[in-house]
């Protein structure tokens, strides 16, 4: 039974983050961990070790955040830490190709039917920057089409209602994106397959790219109509335009490859990241060959990284990948995702509370909300108020969330029958704190 560390003090996390205040803006590196959408103090962490986190103050907690993607067998694998040790002791960089990358770019385009060249970036944006200049370079046209709500980094082009931190902060489009960078990129509602075929007729010839999560993650988990992305495979072929799928955050995460290997539509462009590199900043972008040939050395569109294909990260995703392609490891963790997804619906109806529940792969997703939600503007109807009193009962009860209702729920391969029970038994009396109001 977790026990309340509401009386528990988070003195040490308080302290570090005044001292963060003074060198890092909002006292982070990257906003959602500001808490701003929670109205609560940061809490700092000291370690992770499988499904569990340790914060500065002593207090642990069983993590949904999963990092955000990457951490799918729980923290500090031991292969995986033994991995990056090995490579640590071969040196860091070498500013040379070396042969673990070779061997996590042939692991990861044996996954992807439809791809047969990859280039390895530091970051979900850098994948995102780079797809959207090779669509570019490989169709002569200017013009993308993203969804509302969908994430695809801080590219400048893409900063454009974007979902995730953006539209947490309220601000759908970013100081410092100038009206040129944003007016070449069209918006439409996600799971809504004739906004793009209008956009796409009123564009002619003109649309490079859309750009889409095929599993939503960044306005809350939702997951595509059935038939949307089919829909959208068609629209492209009719148009020249080419399909860029953001698996950045589905990659290796929902199936083996991505969700394209369970929706089995064929994007032209793959965004990789997260899970590829088991946790160090490993990310990446991958087409058929034709296309990729585009990119510099062999083609006309420059793209370089001094820490591309970095030997630690290579070392951490390939025994990452290695552990994830155990026989039925998607399946165990798709049960396990299903399982908590209904046993926290089932919680939150015990407390009178309606809440709308999605699963795949090891991503989970739940909003409070009376309605299905299958777009951003049902993502921001939902009750925000009874998602702030529910996010700080679960800390308070040791569960790591994250601290806007626009991120998904991740699990891990560590994330045991414990773990589950801690979590439901947590979210029966947080279910209870936000049927209350918000004074309660
Ligand atoms: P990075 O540049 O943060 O490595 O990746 C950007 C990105 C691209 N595409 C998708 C589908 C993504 O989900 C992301 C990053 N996801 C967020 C979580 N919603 C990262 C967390 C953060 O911003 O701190």
């Amino acid at each position: 039974m977790p026990n309340s560390n509401a009386i528990r003090s988070h003195r040490q996390s308080e302290q570090a983050h005044a001292r963060a205040l003074d060198v890092l803006v909002g006292g982070v590196n990257s906003p959602v961990r500001a808490f701003r959408a929670v109205d609560v103090e940061p809490i700092l962490m000291h370690c992770a070790e499988g499904a569990w986190l340790t914060d500065l103050d002593g207090h642990r907690y069983v993590d949904l955040v999963g990092a955000y993607g990457p951490a799918i067998l729980g923290h500090a694998h031991p292969e995986v830490v033994d991995a990056v040790q090995r490579a640590a002791a071969r040196g860091f960089c070498f500013g040379a190709t070396a042969p673990d990358e070779i061997e996590l770019a042939e692991v990861i385009l044996s996954a992807l039917p439809h791809h047969d060249r990859i280039r390895f970036v530091n970051s979900g944006t850098e994948a995102a920057m780079s797809a959207i200049r090779l669509s570019r370079a490989a169709t002569g046209r200017t013009k993308l089409i993203k969804c509302l709500g969908c994430y695809h980094g801080h590219v400048d082009p893409l900063l454009v209602a974007a979902g995730s931190g953006a539209a947490t902060l309220g601000e759908p489009d970013s100081a410092g994106v100038t009206p040129a960078q944003a007016a070449d990129t069209l918006l439409v509602p996600y799971n809504d397959a004739e906004a793009v075929e209008t956009v796409l007729n009123e564009n002619p010839d003109q649309i490079a790219a859309m750009l889409i999560e095929p599993v939503a993650g960044n306005m809350g988990m939702v997951l595509p109509d059935e038939g949307y992305l089919a829909r959208l495979r068609e629209l492209c072929d009719q148009h020249g335009t080419l399909l860029v799928f953001d698996e950045v955050m589905t990659g290796f995460r929902t199936a083996w490859g991505g969700y394209q290997n369970v929706c089995e539509v064929r994007p032209d462009i793959t965004c990789l990241g997260k899970v590829i590199g088991g946790g160090m900043p490993v990310a990446a972008y991958a087409a058929r060959r034709e296309l990729m040939d585009l990119v510099s050395p062999v083609g006309p569109m420059y793209q370089a990284g001094t820490l591309s294909g970095h030997p630690l990260g290579m070392a951490a995703g390939l025994a990452t990948l290695r552990l994830c392609r155990a026989e039925s490891f998607y399946d165990r963790l798709h049960e396990a995702a299903v399982e908590l997804a209904e046993r926290l619906r089932s919680a939150a109806e015990e407390a009178g509370v309606t809440v709308q529940t999605h699963a795949q792969g090891g991503m989970l997703g739940l909003f409070f909300s009376d309605h299905p939600v299958r777009d951003f503007a049902g993502a921001q109807a939902c009750d925000a108020g009874r998602f702030r009193r529910y996010f700080r009962a679960m800390l308070e009860r040791g569960v790591w969330m994250p601290p806007s209702p626009f991120e998904a729920l991740f699990i891990s391969s560590a994330h045991g029958e414990k773990e589950i029970e801690h979590i439901v038994s947590a979210a029966r009396h947080a279910f209870q704190v936000a049927a209350g109001d918000e004074h309660s």
